[in-house]
C-alpha cells in the first residue's frame, strides 16, 4: 500500500470517505473543518445580537430621564449583553477558531473526538437559542452577569429569569467543557510526527494552556450554578445566610471561574497577534520560550486573582494585600509578551496590510486597559471606583482590546483561508479607523463618567448631575463604532464574491495550516508531514503540494476508515493510528435529549428531567458501538515503511487521556463543592446553634467498603486481562461491588433531616449525591467493559474499557472516601452554644 496512487485518485478516495453530505446530511457532519465554521458563524451572530443589546443600552443612557426602555427591560438588556458577550460570542468564538484551526496547524486531519466536537456545538446553538428566546419573551435573566446572590436567590428573582441564565449557561458550558478536553488532548497527542512539544507554533502553546485553565475554571461556576438552582428549585439554602449558607460563596465559585475567564478569553488572541506579529513584521517571533513561560506562568497566577473583584465585600486586611499584590504581580507575564511583540515588529521589516491595522488597535486600547487594571488593584482605588463607570470602561478596554481587536486581526488573516480569497480594502480600513476611533470616544469618556461618580447598572440618572455631555459623546461613539463592525460583516460576506482569488500561503506565513489547499478539503492532508524544525518557520508552499501528491504519512485510503496519526506527548514520536468516528446524527439526538434535561428543569417538570437524563444516557452508551476493533491487527503500514498499532491496541490512547482529563475536571468540581462545605462551616453565620446529626456510619464505612472493593476488583480485572486471562468475571464484580455502594448511600441521605433547613444538612444531600452518583457511573462503566469484553471489543493488547474502568472505579472510591470524611465532619458541627 505504500505505493502512492496517482494524487488525483487519492484525492477523490478521500473525498469519498471524507465528505459531508447535502440537504439533511449536512447535519450529521462530525467535521472539524466544518463545525469550526459553525461555531464562528453562530458567535458572530451572538456577537450581533449582543451589539445590538449594547445599542440599546447605550440610547437610553444617551440622555438624562430618558423613559425608553424602563428599569426592568433594562436590567434584562445589560444583563443579557454582558452574558451573551462572555459566553455565546467571546467564548465560542475562539472554540470555533481552535477547532477550526488546531489539526491543520498540527499536521492531523481532525480532532480527537469528532462527535464530541458536534454535540458540544449543538449544547452550545440549544442553549444559547433559549437564552434568547426567554429574552424575546421577556422573561431574560435580569440580575447581572454575575448573577450575585441574594438578588438572583427566589425571594428577590421570583419568576423564571433567573432559572433561564443558571440552566441556559450551565448547558452552554458543556461545549466550553468538551471542547476544553479535546484542545487539550488534541494538542498533546495529534501532532505531525516530529512536532515535539518545543517544536510547537505558538498559537497551539496558547491554547494549550487555555485549554488547561479552562478544565480547572469552569468547574466552580458550573457548580456555583448547580448549587444556586437547586436553591431555587428545592429551597436547599446554600446562600441563605439566615438558614447557614453565605451569599458570599456564590462570589467565591463565581469569581474563581470569573477572573481565569478573562485571561481564557485573552489567551487565544494572544495566540493569534504571536501568530500574526511574526508573519508580518517578516522576523521569527523574538524570545519564543519566554513567552511559553509566560504564558504558562498567567495561567497559573490567574488562579490567585478572583478577590480583586470583591476587595469591598469585608476581607480580612492580609487577604487583601495578598490578592491585590498578585493582581499588580501578572502584569509582568502580560509584559512580557507585549515587550516581545513590540520587539519582533521593531527589529523587523513590518509590512502593512489590514490584520496589522488591528494589531495595532490591539496595542492601544489593551495598554490603556491594562494600566487602569493596576489602578484597580490598588485596594484604595478599588475602593473609590468600585461598580462605578470606571470598571465599565477598564472592562471594555480589556475585553475589546484583548479580544475583539485581536480576533479582528485573525479573521482578516485566516478568513482568505476558509474563502480562498482576500479582503476589500475599501470596506477594511474605513471600517478600521471607524471601530477605532468608535471605540475610544464610547469608552475613554466612560473613565470620566465613572470618576464622577456614575454607578454602572443603572438605567437612567438626572440631568444636573454633569452626566449629560459625557453619556451623549458616549453613546454617538458607540453607534460610530457599530457602523465600523457592520463594514466588517459586509466586507466579510462580499469577499466570498468578490473578494481577490490568490494562490497557496497569501502572506508568507510559515504554519501548516497554509499547506492545505484553500478552502481546505475536508480531510485537510491527503498525506501527513514530519516535521524536522520549528513548526512555524515551515514553508507551506513547498510542503504543501507534495503532501497533496500523498508524500508523507498515511497517504493512501484504507478499508474506507477515517485515519490520521497520534504521537508521543513529550517527543511527538509515532505512537499510534487514530481511527476516527465517522459523521452521524448521534450528536444531534444526544444533544436534544441533552435540552430536554435542561427545559424540563426550566418549566418544573421535575418529574420529566431524570427521564430525559435516562435517554441521554442511553443516546451516550451507543457512541463507542462503532469504535475499536474485534481482533488484534498488529502493527500496520503508515508509509514512509514505517508501521503503527492501531488506537485499539495502544496503551495510553486519546480515549484514555481524554478520561484522565475528565477525572481532573471532574475533580475540579468535587473540590469546589468540598471547599464550599468547608467554607460555609468556618465562615457562614448560624451554624452554632444546630444540633450534631446522627448518621448510620455503617452504612457509610459499608459504602466505603464496596466502593473501594469496586476499584481493587477492577485492577484486578485489568491485571488478569494483560495476562491474557479472562477478565469478564473480575469486572462484572467490580460493577456489583460499585452498585452495591451507590445502594448503600441511600440509607445516609434518608437520614439527613430536612435539608432546606440547613445549609450543613443541604451540602451532605449535595456530597452524598456526588458519590453516588459517581459510584454509578463507576458501576456503568465496568458493565460497559463486560459487554464490550462479551462482544469481543477486548484481548490483551486491547484493554482501553479496562483502563477506563479502572479509572473511573478509583475515583468513585476516592469521591466516596471524601465524601464520607465531609459528611462526618459537617455532622458533628454546632453543638448548641
Ligand atoms: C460593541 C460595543 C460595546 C458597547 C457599546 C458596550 C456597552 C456596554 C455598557 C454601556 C455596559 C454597562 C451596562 C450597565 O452597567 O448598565 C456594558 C456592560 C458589559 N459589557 Fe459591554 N459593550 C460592548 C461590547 C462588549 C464586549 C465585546 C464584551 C465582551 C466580550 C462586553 C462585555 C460586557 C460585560 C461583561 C458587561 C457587564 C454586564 C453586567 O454588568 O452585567 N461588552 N457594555
Ligand atoms: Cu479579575
Amino acid at each position: 500500500m505504500s505505493q502512492t496512487p496517482s494524487p488525483i485518485r487519492l484525492h477523490k478516495q478521500l473525498d469519498a470517505i471524507w465528505q459531508t453530505p447535502s440537504g439533511w446530511g449536512r447535519l450529521s457532519s462530525v467535521n472539524h473543518t466544518v463545525l469550526g465554521k459553525r461555531f464562528m458563524l453562530v458567535a458572530l451572530v451572538f456577537f450581533a445580537i449582543g451589539g445590538l443589546l449594547s445599542m440599546l443600552i447605550r440610547a437610553q443612557l444617551a440622555t438624562p430621564d430618558s423613559a425608553f426602555l424602563g428599569p426592568e427591560l433594562y436590567n434584562q438588556i445589560f444583563t443579557m449583553h454582558g452574558t451573551v458577550m462572555m459566553f455565546l460570542f467571546a467564548i465560542p468564538m475562539f472554540e470555533g477558531c481552535a477547532v477550526y484551526m488546531l489539526p491543520k496547524l498540527l499536521g492531523a486531519r481532525d480532532m480527537a473526538f469528532p462527535r464530541l466536537t458536534a454535540y458540544g456545538f449543538w449544547c452550545y446553538l440549544f442553549g444559547g437559542t433559549i437564552l434568547i428566546v426567554a429574552m424575546l419573551l421577556g422573561a431574560a435573566p435580569n440580575g447581572g452577569w454575575f448573577m450575585y446572590t441574594p438578588l438572583s436567590s427566589r425571594p428577590y428573582t421570583p419568576g423564571i429569569n433567573a432559572d433561564v441564565w443558571l440552566l441556559g449557561i450551565t448547558f452552554v458550558e458543556i461545549s466550553a467543557v468538551t471542547a476544553a478536553v479535546e484542545i487539550f488532548v488534541t494538542i498533546l497527542r495529534m501532532r505531525a510526527p516530529g512536532m515535539s512539544l518545543p517544536r510547537m507554533p505558538l498559537f497551539a502553546w496558547y491554547m494549550l494552556v487555555t485549554a488547561g485553565m479552562m478544565i480547572f475554571g469552569f468547574p466552580p461556576l458550573i457548580l456555583g450554578s448547580i448549587l444556586l438552582e437547586l436553591e431555587r428549585a428545592f429551597d436547599l439554602p446554600f446562600f441563605d445566610p439566615n438558614r447557614g449558607g453565605d451569599p458570599l460563596l456564590w462570589q467565591h465559585l463565581f469569581w474563581l471561574f470569573g477572573h481565569p475567564e478573562v485571561y481564557i478569553i485573552f489567551l487565544p488572541a494572544a495566540g493569534a497577534l504571536s501568530t500574526i506579529i511574526p508573519v508580518f513584521a517578516q522576523r521569527p517571533m523574538l524570545g519564543y520560550r519566554a513567552i511559553i513561560a509566560a504564558i504558562v506562568a498567567m495561567g497559573f497566577l490567574s488562579f490567585g486573582l478572583w478577590v480583586h473583584h470583591m476587595f469591598t465585600v469585608g476581607i480580612p486586611h492580609m487577604a487583601l494585600a495578598f490578592f491585590s499584590a498578585a493582581s499588580a504581580l501578572v502584569a509582568v507575564p502580560t509584559a512580557v509578551q507585549i515587550f516581545a511583540w513590540i520587539g519582533t515588529l521593531a527589529s523587523g521589516r513590518p509590512r502593512w496590510d489590514i490584520p496589522m491595522l488591528y494589531v495595532a488597535g490591539f496595542f492601544v486600547v489593551f495598554v490603556i486597559g491594562g494600566l487602569t487594571g493596576v489602578m484597580l488593584a490598588m485596594v484604595p482605588f478599588n475602593t473609590q471606583a468600585h461598580d462605578s463607570y470606571f470598571v465599565v470602561a477598564h472592562l471594555h478596554y480589556v475585553l475589546v482590546g484583548g479580544f475583539v481587536f485581536p480576533m479582528l486581526a485573525a479573521i482578516y488573516y485566516w478568513l482568505p483561508h476558509i474563502s480562498g480569497r482576500q479582503s476589500l480594502y475599501r470596506l477594511s480600513v474605513p471600517a478600521f479607523w471607524l471601530i477605532l476611533i468608535g471605540f475610544n470616544l464610547t469608552f475613554f469618556l466612560m473613565h470620566l463618567t465613572g470618576l464622577m461618580g456614575m454607578p454602572r447598572r443603572i438605567s437612567t440618572y438626572p440631568s444636573n448631575w454633569g452626566w449629560d455631555w459625557l453619556n451623549l459623546l458616549s453613546s454617538i461613539g458607540g453607534f460610530i463604532l457599530t457602523m465600523g463592525l457592520a463594514l466588517v460583516l459586509a466586507d466579510m460576506v462580499l469577499q466570498f464574491r468578490l473578494g481577490r482569488r490568490y494562490r497557496r500561503d497569501p502572506w508568507q506565513a510559515g504554519t501548516l495550516e497554509w499547506a492545505t489547499a484553500t478552502p481546505p478539503p475536508t480531510y485537510n492532508f491527503a498525506a501527513l508531514p514530519r516535521i524536522d524544525t520549528r513548526a512555524d518557520q515551515l514553508s507551506p508552499d513547498r510542503i504543501g503540494p507534495r503532501l497533496a501528491g500523498g508524500e508523507g504519512y498515511l497517504g493512501f485510503a484504507r478499508n474506507g476508515e477515517q485515519e490520521t496519526l497520534a504521537v508521543d506527548i513529550a517527543t511527538g514520536e509515532i505512537d499510534h493510528v487514530i481511527i476516527l468516528p465517522r459523521r452521524s446524527f448521534l450528536p444531534l439526538w444526544t444533544a436534544l435529549a441533552t435540552g430536554s434535561i435542561f427545559l424540563a428543569l426550566l418549566f418544573k417538570l421535575y418529574w420529566a428531567a431524570p427521564l430525559g437524563a435516562l435517554v441521554t444516557l442511553a443516546l451516550f452508551l451507543m457512541w463507542p458501538r462503532s469504535l475499536g476493533q474485534r481482533r488484534d491487527v498488529g502493527p500496520v503500514d503508515i508509509g514512509r515503511g514505517e508501521t503503527a498499532v492501531l488506537d485499539a491496541e495502544a496503551v495510553g490512547n486519546v480515549t484514555v487521556l481524554a478520561n484522565r482529563t475528565a477525572v481532573a475536571m471532574n475533580g475540579t468540581l468535587f473540590a469546589s463543592l468540598l471547599f464550599g462545605g468547608l467554607f460555609l462551616l468556618i465562615v457562614a453565620p448560624n451554624w452554632t446553634d444546630i444540633a450534631p446529626l446522627d448518621m448510620p456510619i455503617w452504612a457509610g464505612l459499608s459504602a466505603l467498603l464496596a466502593a473501594a472493593a469496586g476499584a481493587v476488583l477492577a485492577w484486578l480485572a485489568r491485571k488478569r486481562n494483560g495476562a491474557g486471562r479472562p477478565a469478564g468475571g473480575f469486572l462484572a464484580a467490580a460493577a456489583i461491588a460499585q452498585g452495591v455502594a451507590t445502594g448503600l448511600v441511600v440509607p445516609l441521605m434518608l437520614a439527613v433531616p430536612d435539608p432546606t433547613g440547613h445549609a450543613r444538612q443541604a451540602v451532605i444531600m449535595a456530597v452524598l449525591l456526588y458519590a453516588i452518583l459517581h459510584c454509578g457511573l463507576g458501576a456503568l462503566m465496568a458493565a460497559h467493559g463486560v459487554w464490550r469484553i462479551g462482544r469481543g471489543f477486548v484481548s490483551a493488547r486491547r484493554q482501553t474499557e479496562l483502563v477506563l474502568a479502572t479509572l473511573w472505579a478509583a475515583y468513585a472510591a476516592g469521591a466516596t472516601a471524601l465524601a464520607l470524611g465531609l459528611t462526618l465532619l459537617l455532622g458533628s458541627a454546632g453543638g448548641g452554644s
